[in-house]
């Protein structure tokens, strides 16, 4: 089964849209399986969106996930990767497909509201960046078989 790491954004923590990122994810059957609030470093926002620097908006992408609280947590499920992207919509919120988060809740791309990894490598990266193996819980719920072929 896939895992993926997904960033409630700190503009998302302060509007009190934690609940409804999360709710909209844990809906679709996608199971968490690591989860906590925590406050990215300047060291960790460079590692995280390395491979974003010397981009024009770089600066502004590391100040604005470094201003506050954000909620990471790690989703498992088939094609989780793809679902969660999906149910964000376009990294522009402007040009989401409404019913998504972003298009839901956003109008600018530099406040978008949530991360998800784009691909099985990037996934990997960034669970291993966010959270230490045993803090990954590997787990089966009771609901598992109605949601998993
Ligand atoms: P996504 O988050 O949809 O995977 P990426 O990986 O292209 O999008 O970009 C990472 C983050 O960088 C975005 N979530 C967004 O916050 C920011 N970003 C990307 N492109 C721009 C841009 N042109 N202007 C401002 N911020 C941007």
């Amino acid at each position: 089964m896939e895992r993926t790491l997904v960033i409630v954004k700190p503009d998302a923590v302060q509007r009190g849209l934690v609940g409804e990122v999360i709710v909209r994810l844990e809906r679709r059957g996608l199971r968490i399986v690591a989860l906590k609030l925590i406050q990215m470093t300047a060291r960790l926002a460079e590692r995280h969106y390395a491979i974003h620097k010397g981009k024009p908006f770089y600066e502004g992408l590391v100040q604005y996930i470094t201003s506050g609280p954000v909620v990471v947590m790690a989703l498992e499920g088939a094609r989780a990767i793809e679902v969660v992207r999906k149910t964000m919509g376009a990294t522009n919120p402007a040009e989401a497909a409404p019913g998504t988060i972003r298009a839901d809740f956003g109008l600018e791309i530099g406040r978008n509201l949530v991360h998800g990894s784009d691909g099985p490598d990037t996934a990997a990266f960034e669970l291993a960046l966010f959270f230490a193996e045993e803090e990954i819980l590997g787990y089966s719920r009771d609901t598992d078989r109605w949601i998993f072929e």
